[in-house]
């Protein structure tokens, strides 16, 4: 079985689920939103990480029925998580260079929300910066498309692409993620600290958000806290989990 024909049966059999990590407001330490993220159960029970199908996913095409599974479920999830309480937290999903290069994204992703009875602005979109950068004029009409919907946009592993200040001033961008590269080493490596204390700067004076990812320890989440940085994301607080376990985190801490 090659691994094409083995991901079309697992997305019939519904063999993919959907994870949740929460992204924490640093100050108030309150959980601002979460990260969906996609994984491969198989029926033996072992789990597929992303980085091993989302390639070939590409390759094929697959990305799109995939990419739209990973939306419902995301909506569906904010229908649940409404149902307990959590009715203000966003949801963002990562959109692939395929799915964002669709002609009939805006319309799956409205008609989506709409089945879901979900307003757009629970809704955030991570493209990374080689997806902007390959076609920039339809990237642009593609983002405004999408934002006056009322959908936010973030920019994925922010960094480590073809990095350009250009598309921080024409695109409609409302967060930086920086990468978590660089957060690894930030309490040893002075350039790292540097680098992301830079962002977190520029991001604030341009008044956009920023995500610190990949946080682990309480030595990295002190020192973004005195870079003035806004949100956090990492096994610190909690790895990616499936939706029942988010929702335990997330009552347990209100
Ligand atoms: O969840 P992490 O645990 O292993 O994810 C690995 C990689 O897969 C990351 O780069 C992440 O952005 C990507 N990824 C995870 N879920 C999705 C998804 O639903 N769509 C796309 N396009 N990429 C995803
Ligand atoms: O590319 P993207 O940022 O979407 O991918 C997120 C990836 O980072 C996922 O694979 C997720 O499981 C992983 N991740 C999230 N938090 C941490 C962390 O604190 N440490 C490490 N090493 N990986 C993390
Ligand atoms: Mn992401
Ligand atoms: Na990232």
């Amino acid at each position: 079985l090659t691994l094409e024909s083995d991901m079309r049966r697992a997305l019939k059999e519904r063999e993919f689920t959907v994870y949740f990590q929460p992204k924490v407001d640093l100050a108030s330490g309150e959980v601002s939103g979460l990260e969906a993220l996609v994984r491969w159960v198989k029926p033996d029970g072992i789990i597929v990480s992303p980085e091993d199908f989302i390639p070939m996913a590409e390759e094929t095409g697959l990305i799109v029925p995939l990419g739209e599974f990973v939306l419902d479920a995301s909506c569906k999830a904010m229908q649940v998580l409404q149902g307990v309480g959590c009715s203000a937290l966003t949801v963002a999903v990562n959109l692939s260079p395929i799915q964002f290069g669709q002609e009939d994204l805006v319309e799956m992703v409205v008609a989506n929300l709409e089945r879901n009875g979900l307003p757009a602005s629970r809704l955030e979109l991570e493209i990374t910066e080689s997806t902007l950068m390959t076609d920039v004029q339809s990237s642009v009409a593609q983002l405004n498309r999408l934002v006056e919907l009322g959908i936010t946009i973030s920019i994925d592993d922010f960094g480590t692409g073809y990095s350009s200040l250009y598309y921080l001033k024409n695109f409609p961008i409302s967060t930086l993620k920086i990468d978590r590269s660089f957060i690894r080493d930030i309490t040893i490596d002075d350039s790292d600290a540097k680098i992301v204390e830079t962002v977190v700067l520029m991001a604030r004076t341009m008044g956009i958000g920023v995500v610190a990812e990949g946080v682990e320890t309480k030595e990295q989440l002190d020192l973004l806290a005195t870079f003035g940085c806004a949100t956090v994301q990492g096994y610190y607080y909690s790895r990616p989990l499936p939706l029942e376990k988010i929702i335990e985190f997330l009552l347990g801490k209100n």
